[in-house]
């Protein structure tokens, strides 16, 4: 069983292509795992409480519950564009959800570990969180990663965070697959210093903010945002959940082997307080998963002297691309495959369009898309549209025939790391290299002299055989082309097959083909 979670995305504006990323992201590990043979479940949805959903739902004069419903709508359609395949939606205002939430504070309760106080103190409405002297910078202002601060005097409820921090410093020195990459590890460690002695907030008077789960022992109040959000990765994978819901079986899916998330949001929400509550929910270190942290897309920008830099794509900076519409203009497979081609997992990268139609014609419409098209081609042109039994065999054929177990081992490494962009460079060589192949052999030429009949048919048996395992490494995540190409092979079985089953020899000799039709268009930039 692999389950896999994303962050779930606020709900107080459309999706942008950050949000996307991380679903494609998710998506395709989820189909790569399924092509390993794994029974998954990928688990997506959205934020739908908190401060910044009901501020934005007042500035656009309607009540937060009909605004989230609204946005809602948007990032599904945006999902269902990008052709996500998750088998479970959480919505925090979901009442299954509201009743897991509320079960847990009362059981924390109960056990000592929430007390109420009194605290004066700073608060950022971005982050939704209070601050203290250590989040002030060298000249004792709060950064602007704060946002809005302002000054609060009020009694609230706090969970006894400060008493989970030893067992997370040990947990978290010990085991090394909690953060992915690895490189992130130091970035929790110091968080865990600045978090020692204090303890998390986990209410917000009612006063102040509505919109949000009320606290089961004092109704005055509403559970944190954050507090409420993280629970969704347990509460729809059916965590304590009522007799007869349609919920998962828990025991099936738990641990989640990931939890997907932006590098914004590793410190302190989901490797503190994610993991402190889970731990005090009563989970093994067994039982916490893994949290795979990937970088941001940001955007160029040329500051006032000139000077070319980048910043975040984010809603509050107004700077976002909307998937939808760049779904729209390129399709789905030239979206999917830059969002996961052009950034290295882990690191950030700058969005370009350039980039996306200059990688969508090179290696898809002219490397792979111009190979599908020649192999099925001469295929119908020389042999009648089916691949020949020959006796010819060569080096270059043998060679051929070879890449493919480097690639299959360097593919499987990336993907199991999760490295797609590496790993779509290895199915980008294995397509080269079988161009490069064709070109040797030229079976538009030596279709013209019958004494090479049996090259010919070795050559483009070889070509057809190349297209169908590329349409296999890369469906997930280019599904849609990849299912084209496979209609187009009339090899339906390629679509059950396994990572395991890939071999040279995955269509028989005898393989009828159709006509090709392009299936990746070359894109004009001035479109
Ligand atoms: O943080 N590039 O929601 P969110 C890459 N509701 N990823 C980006 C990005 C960018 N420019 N901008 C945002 C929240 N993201 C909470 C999560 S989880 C229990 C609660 C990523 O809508 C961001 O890093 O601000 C995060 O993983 C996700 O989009 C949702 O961000």
């Amino acid at each position: 069983m692999f389950y896999l979670t994303t962050a779930i995305d606020y709900t107080n504006g459309a999706p942008h292509i950050g949000h996307a990323y991380e679903k494609v992201l998710a998506d395709v590990i989820a189909r790569y795992r399924r092509l390993r043979g794994d029974d998954v479940y990928y688990l997506t949805g959205v934020d739908q409480h908190g401060q910044k959903v009901q501020q934005t739902a007042e500035k656009d004069g309607v009540n937060p519950a009909t605004y989230v419903k609204r946005v809602t709508k948007g990032f599904t359609h945006a999902w269902d564009k990008l052709g996500l395949q998750y088998d479970g939606w959480a919505e925090t205002t979901n009442p299954l959800h509201k009743e897991c939430v509320q079960g847990i504070l009362q059981r924390l309760s109960d056990e000592g570990l929430i007390y109420k106080k009194r605290y004066t103190g700073f608060y950022s409405i971005r982050q939704e969180q209070f601050l203290t002297d250590k989040e002030r910078d060298e000249n004792g202002e709060f950064g602007e990663e704060w946002g809005q601060v302002e000054e609060r005097d009020e009694e609230n409820y706090y969970f006894k965070l400060s008493d989970q921090v030893a067992w997370l410093r040990q947990f978290v020195e010990t085991h090394e697959d909690f953060v992915i990459p690895q490189f992130r590890k130091a970035d929790v460690l110091n968080a865990i210093e600045r978090t020692e002695g204090t303890d998390l907030c986990i209410s917000r008077p009612k006063e102040r903010l509505r919109w949000g789960i009320e606290l089961p022992f004092d109704t005055d109040f509403v559970t944190f945002v954050w507090f409420d959000a993280l629970i969704n990765y347990i509460s729809f994978a059916g965590y304590n959940k009522p007799e007869g819901s349609d919920l998962p079986d828990f025991d099936k899916l738990w641990p989640a082997q990931l939890h997907i998330i932006g590098k914004d949001i590793l410190v302190p929400s989901h490797s503190i307080y994610w993991t402190c509550m889970l731990h005090a929910i009563g989970f093994t270190d067994e039982q916490i998963p893994s949290l795979l942290v990937h970088g941001w897309w940001n955007i160029k920008k040329k500051a006032d002297d000139g000077a070319e830099g980048s910043e975040k794509m984010s809603k509050s900076l107004g700077n976002v691309v909307d998937p939808v519409a760049l779904v729209e203009t390129f399709g789905q497979d030239a979206v999917r495959y830059y969002l996961v081609r052009d950034i290295h997992t882990g690191r950030d990268s700058d969005y370009d369009i350039e980039r996306l139609v200059m990688l969508f014609n090179t290696e898809l419409a002219n490397n792979l898309g111009n190979l599908c098209n020649r192999a099925l081609n001469m295929t119908k042109r020389y042999s009648g549209g089916v691949t020949v039994a020959s006796e010819f065999d060569d080096d270059s054929c043998a060679k051929l025939r070879a890449s493919l177990d480097v690639v299959l081992e360097k593919y499987r490494k990336h993907m199991d790391q999760y490295e797609i962009s590496y790993a779509l460079e290895a199915v980008v060589e294995f397509i080269t290299g079988t161009n490069v192949f064709a070109e040797q052999h030229k079976p538009w030429e030596i279709a013209k002299d019958e004494s090479k009949v049996d090259e010919l048919n070795a050559v483009l048996a070889h070509m057809v055989e190349a297209v169908a395992l590329a349409s296999v490494l890369l469906k997930p995540i280019i599904p849609n082309a990849c299912e084209r190409i496979q209609t187009q092979l009339k090899a339906d079985h390629l679509a059950e097959l396994s990572l395991e089953d890939l071999k040279w020899g995955i269509l028989d000799i005898g393989q009828e083909v159709a006509k090709p039709k392009p299936v990746f268009p070359r894109i004009q930039l001035e479109e």
